[in-house]
């Protein structure tokens, strides 16, 4: 995977039927593997871990209109730590991926929501996801589960257990996102729209007063 930077449009404001997502998550957690799976319906047990940030664009039909997700797949490796502000800056959503095997995936996962609400003038939609559920874990691991889901919980998250191997909830993770930032977005427009259509009525009552003042009683 090469190195990209974000480019100038993914600084302004979010667009309507555009939709950035961001991936983040410790090295060798999937993040690639989830991307790919998503993008491409292919798996590869052998990856090369990501340089810097790969970018990956996919249109999908939502009510009969394209949407077009722009996905930053970021690197999990602490030497391009970094970068990521850059990527996760102005997403609409962002994906906090974790793998039970790995201890230290997981508690990776309040940094990357404390870095979320410090940085980001919009919060994201933030889903977090157990990657990896096609391996046989132990109870340890399968703890480390329960605790990202009682965490997710809490922080009022949506969660996901998905195996990029096998395609498991993929499609239903975007799917939430893509709904959730929909929404969202909606709702920002029907409160611009109400702004919009408000009457000026401290004008109306002003002009009505000024009348009135100058009126002359009978
Ligand atoms: N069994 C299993 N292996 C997976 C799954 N997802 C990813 N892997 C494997 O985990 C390894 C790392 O996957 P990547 O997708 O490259 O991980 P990453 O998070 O992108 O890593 P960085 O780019 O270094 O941050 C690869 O060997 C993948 O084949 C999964 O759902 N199940
Ligand atoms: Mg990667």
């Amino acid at each position: 995977m090469s190195l990209f930077s974000a480019d100038s449009s993914d600084e302004e404001l979010p667009k309507q039927n555009v939709i950035k997502i961001v991936m983040l998550g410790q090295t060798g957690c999937g993040k690639t593997s989830i991307v790919m799976r998503f993008i491409e319906n292919t798996f590869s047990e052998t990856t090369s871990t990501t340089i810097g940030a790969a970018f990956f664009l996919k249109t999908v039909m939502i009510n009969n209109e394209p949407i077009n997700i722009r996905l930053w797949d970021t690197s999990g490796q602490e030497r391009f730590k970094s970068l990521v502000p850059l990527y996760y800056r102005h997403a609409a959503a962002a994906v906090l991926v974790f793998d039970p095997s790995d201890t230290l995936s997981f508690t990776k996962l309040k940094y990357w929501q404390n870095e979320l609400e410090n940085n980001c003038e919009r919060l994201p939609v933030i889903a977090i996801v157990a990657n990896k559920a096609d391996l046989n874990l132990n109870e340890q691991q399968k703890e480390l589960i329960l605790k990202a889901q009682n965490y997710a919980k809490q922080s009022q998250i949506q969660f996901f257990q998905t195996s990029a191997k096998t395609g498991k909830s993929i499609q239903d993770l975007f799917h939430y996102l893509l709904e959730q930032v929909l929404k969202q977005q909606q709702t920002q427009i029907n409160k611009q729209k109400l702004e919009w259509d408000q009457p000026i009525v401290s004008n109306k009552k002003n002009t009505k007063d000024k009348n009135n003042e100058n009126s002359t009683c009978c």
